[in-house]
This record gives structure tokens, sequence and C-alpha cells, in this order.
């Protein structure tokens, strides 16, 4: 093989390789894990995004809030049914991550709600946002724009605003 080609196709090889979920950041004891968002319909209002947050710190921390300058307003929600509808109520108090545990913002029907995107997101696409963290601070993350599976992320349904 041309010796080009063999090395092109060698680190085609090694991005291959890298798994889908290979996406995260790291502030302090704080690992964020694949913040993901689901694509929605062309002229959704609204787009779902979930994360896997690990506090590996010896002390509690919380997620306070999201920002993105890709919407309107991020706000954190959980989606509570009651008589067989969901209804989303904000999480005033954050998201509490416990000293040496994961927590995963899609547990239990929560979820970041990012308010009128500033245009459609595609597969493939990444937001752009930042995490608030109480103690941690600040860091600026993207939120990969993943098909809508058949395989609905558990807890987040269709959910009426
Ligand atoms: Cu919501």
């Amino acid at each position: 093989m041309h010796k080009l080609l063999a090395v092109v196709f060698a680190s085609f090889l090694t991005l291959a390789a890298q798994p889908a979920f290979a996406h995260g950041f790291k502030l302090g004891t704080i690992f964020i894990d694949h913040p993901m968002i689901q694509e929605a319909p062309p002229n959704a209002r609204v787009l779902g995004g979930y994360v896997t947050l690990q506090n590996n710190g010896s002390e509690d921390d919380r997620l306070l809030a999201i920002e993105s300058t890709a919407a309107k307003k991020v706000e954190l929600h959980q989606s509570v049914v009651t008589d067989g509808i969901a209804r989303m109520q904000p999480m005033t108090d954050g998201l509490a991550l416990p000293a040496g545990q994961i927590v995963w913002l899609g547990d239990n029907g929560t979820h970041a709600m990012f308010v009128q995107p500033d245009r459609h997101y595609a597969p493939g696409d990444e937001v752009p946002a930042v995490l608030v963290f109480e103690k941690a601070g600040r860091i600026e993350v993207t939120f990969k724009v993943e098909a809508r599976g058949p395989e609905l992320t558990p807890g987040h349904g269709e959910h009426a605003h």
C-alpha cells in the first residue's frame, strides 16, 4: 500500500475505533459524560437534553443551571405523570450530585429543556452550553444531537407544556 494512504487509513481506523460515547468533560472532580440532545421535529420549540454527571469528589455538589447561546433559555425540568398525563415542572433546587455517585439527568423524567432553539439541529450537530455547578463552578460543553431512536430515553416521552 502507498505509504501516505496507509497513514490516512490508519488514522481513519483510530477515529472509527473511538466509541460514539467518547465525549466527555472534566471539571475538578466532576466528570461530565456524553451530553446529548434528542433530535426534534423541524418546528419544535423545545429540545430535550441529557447528560451523565459523575461526582468523584468527597463533597456533594449540585447542578444549578444550564445556559446556552443556542436557545432563548434552558430550564431543568422533571416530567411528572399525573392521571396519565406527563407534565413538566422546573427543578428549582437543581440536580443533586451526591459525593461518589453517578447521576443521570434523564432519570425519573429529568431533562434539560432548551427553549426556542435558534435553528433546527440535526443529528451530528453540536449545541454549545455551559453547565453551572454550585461548588465546581462553570464549564463549557457541547451537547451532541442524536437521532430519535426507537428506544426512547427512559422517562422522557412526549410531554405537555
Ligand atoms: Cu421539559
